[in-house]
């Protein structure tokens, strides 16, 4: 079939809106009709040329929600008409990483996804014979795509594309990073660094469970509005600071350093502030952040010898297609707000608007509806 979509041809370069050629699902496969998709910062990032795994031509997004039109043979939790969020991260609920209690990294299709190809090592999107490839296994920039039964969440039919889209990236990672990764408790004081589209989650993330006391850190002023309308109970911009600073002031305004920071920039740099300004003994950091190709983090190891911990997250340690379903739930009982978060709504031949939005931090989710 031909569908439209916005095609990444080179880093660095504007997307290019084509009509272009996609194979329908072969076995395992799903047919999606793509109905919104936001744009999260990784996008930018891989369009930027600085994701070492970035391929070109490709077909970008990864943040969706959509229709079920096909199933291919042997699909049997799928059918057409269910609705659907597609997953970065899939859940085959077989893989040795599935059935570990730590983890929600599933690993069943991660080497052909980083190769930008479906589980087969080929590609179902083409234009004028010229191969595409998927990206991140949803290339929600298309507005018909193919993935693997294994990369859907299925969801209820009531929630509204153009907010529960977000749930594909952002809001589960910012709410599980806390909820499911760091398991932040009551009381606790927390420490966002960043807040755009994943911080702000972080922080209603850390209002859900009950913190205490949350500081966020942002060189953008204008985020401290609505960081104070989603639990924010403190605002820190680091512009006039020097770097060493920034930790040692949150430790002191603090009484000793946060028991959970989280990095929500992908900044080497606010990385090391961000474990630093944890609390000795107990403080536990997470990073959320993508950095670029080649940049490596740093603090003095005495750090952790005093028991601060360091640790990452993947799309908030959710496993897709058991959580997502949960998640849309916790919006729709209003237990989680998004609507508030989508700034910027676009037609699909706007989208580089919304990069531009993105860089100019005027927005903290645009949101393309097909
Ligand atoms: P965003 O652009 O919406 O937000 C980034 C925020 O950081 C902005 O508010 C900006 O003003 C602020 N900022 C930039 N430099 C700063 C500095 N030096 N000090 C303080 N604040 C600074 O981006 P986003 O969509 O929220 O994504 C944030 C990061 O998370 C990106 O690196 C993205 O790739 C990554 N990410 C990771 C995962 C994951 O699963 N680990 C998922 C989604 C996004
Ligand atoms: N490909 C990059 C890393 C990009 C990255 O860290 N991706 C996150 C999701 S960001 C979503 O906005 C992720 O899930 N990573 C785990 C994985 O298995 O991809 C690189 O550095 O090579
Ligand atoms: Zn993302």
């Amino acid at each position: 079939m031909k569908t439209e979509a916005a095609v990444a041809f080179k880093a660095g370069a504007p997307l290019s809106i084509e009509t272009v050629d996609l194979e329908g699902p072969k076995a395992g496969e799903v047919l999606v009709e793509i109905k919104a998709t936001g744009i999260c910062h990784t996008d930018a990032f891989t369009l930027s040329g600085n994701d070492p795994e970035g391929l070109f031509p490709a077909i970008l997004g990864h943040e969706g929600a959509g229709v079920v039109l096909e199933v291919g043979e042997g699909v049997t939790s799928l059918a057409p008409g269910d609705h659907v969020i597609p997953l970065y991260t899939p859940e085959c609920r077989q893989c040795e990483y599935c059935l570990h209690p730590k983890t929600n990294l599933c690993q069943a299709i991660r080497s052909t996804q980083g190769a930008g190809l479906m589980p087969d090592g080929t590609s179902r999107f083409s234009i004028g014979g010229e191969k595409l490839h998927h990206y991140m296994g949803c290339s929600t920039f298309a507005n018909h795509t193919v993935l693997p039964e294994i990369a859907l969440a299925k969801i209820r039919r009531d929630a509204p594309f153009d907010k529960v889209c977000y749930i594909g990236c952002g809001v589960t990672t910012g709410v599980g990073a806390v909820v499911y990764d760091a398991k932040v408790e009551p009381g606790s004081t927390v420490v966002v660094f960043g807040l755009g589209g994943i911080g702000l989650n972080v922080v209603q993330g850390a209002r859900m469970v009950g913190a205490d006391r949350i500081i966020g850190v942002d060189i953008n002023d204008s985020r401290r509005g609505l960081a104070e309308t989603f639990g924010m109970t403190d605002f820190i911009n680091p512009r006039g600071m020097k770097p060493e600073d920034v930790a040692p002031h949150i430790v002191e305004m603090t009484g000793g350093g946060a028991d959970y920071s989280f990095e929500c920039i992908g900044n080497t740099t606010t990385m090391r502030q961000a474990l630093e300004c944890c609390h000795k003994g107990w403080g536990e950091s997470t990073i959320i952040g993508v950095a670029g190709a080649g940049e490596e983090i740093s603090t003095r190891p005495f750090q952790l010898v005093t028991g601060r911990v360091w640790r990452g997250t993947a799309f908030g340690g959710a496993r897709g297609r058991t959580d997502v379903p949960k998640i849309v739930d916790w919006y729709m009982e209003g237990k989680i707000n998004i609507d508030d978060l989508i700034t910027h709504k676009l037609s699909l031949g706007q989208i580089n608007e919304g990069f531009d939005l993105m860089h100019e931090g005027e927005s903290i989710r645009s949101v393309v509806v097909y």
